[in-house]
């Protein structure tokens, strides 16, 4: 079994983050994805509408998604590898090189990310609205 790993905040969930999602998934049978806790958030200098436990909720009704996983810092990323025994690490291209120190521990692959679409700008657009 090709296990999959990737992480976000994945805040008023778009097709962004599905996109992102499905081509993780289409690259082994099982994805584990760490979400941000609304304190580590706080870290990442970023504030989500949805709370974690509503944010959680939803990503563990995508079908491509098989286990969510809290995502408290930025350390947790190599011993979560080796727990769920992950063979491929993604992420969106945003994060390019960020994290190819994993590459010591499994396969890091960066996708590109899906252009005209983004949580801060569904925000903007309410606002405005
Ligand atoms: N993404 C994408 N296309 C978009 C928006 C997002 O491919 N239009 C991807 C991002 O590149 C990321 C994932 O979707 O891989 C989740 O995006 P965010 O929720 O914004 O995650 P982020 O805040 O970047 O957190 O430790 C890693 C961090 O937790 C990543």
């Amino acid at each position: 079994m090709k296990k999959i790993l990737t992480y976000g905040t994945f805040d008023l969930i778009h097709a962004g983050h599905i996109n992102l999602l499905r081509r993780a998934k289409d690259l082994g049978d099982y994805l584990v994805v760490g979400i941000s806790t609304d304190e580590f958030n706080k870290v990442k200098n970023k504030q989500a509408y949805h709370t974690f436990d509503n944010r959680k909720m939803i990503l563990e009704s995508i079908r491509f998604v098989d286990k969510v996983i809290p995502e408290y810092s930025w350390d947790q990323k190599i011993d979560d590898v080796k727990r769920y025994h992950i063979d491929i690490f993604v992420m969106g291209d945003d994060w390019k090189g960020q994290f190819d120190f994993l590459q010591e521990y499994c396969e890091v692959v960066y996708f590109p990310r899906t252009e005209g679409i983004s949580t801060s700008e569904i925000k903007r657009n309410m606002n405005n609205n």
